[in-house]
């Protein structure tokens, strides 16, 4: 059932404490952590702890957990000092936009420039 933790989702397993992450926030509702595979100096993940396959499905089924991500989002950035110049959030959403992970997450990205239009 949405927003049920799923025993095979490797971000629901971080959520609850089974994979390390190096967790730079949390909520009540969310947790930050740095990706593994940073693409910027500051590349932090911000996940609902409930379990929603992607963007779309979270804001639909959660959507006051939704917000909690984008504020989140924006409270990693504070931290990291990348608001002031600019920082982009993104959710890639379907494997054709680049999504591996079947749990809604905003990338967030900042300390050096972004291009856009994104590769
Ligand atoms: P994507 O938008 O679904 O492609 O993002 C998944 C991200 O999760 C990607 O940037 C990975 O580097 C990152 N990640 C991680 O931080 N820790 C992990 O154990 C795994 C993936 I697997």
């Amino acid at each position: 059932m949405a927003g049920e933790t799923q025993s095979d989702c490797l971000f629901c397993k971080i959520v609850a404490g089974e994979v390390p992450a190096t967790i730079v926030r949390e909520s009540e509702t969310t947790v930050a952590f740095r990706d593994i595979n940073p693409q910027a100096p500051t590349h932090v993940l911000v996940i609902p702890k409930a379990h929603y396959p992607d963007a779309a499905s979270l804001a639909e089924g959660a959507p006051e957990i939704a917000a909690d991500v984008l504020r989140e989002a924006g409270r990693v950035a504070a931290d990291e000092k990348v608001d002031g110049i600019g920082y982009r959030v993104v959710f890639n959403t379907g494997s054709g936009a680049g999504q591996t992970v079947w749990h809604a997450h905003a990338h967030v990205l900042g300390g050096r420039g972004l291009n856009w239009p994104p590769g």
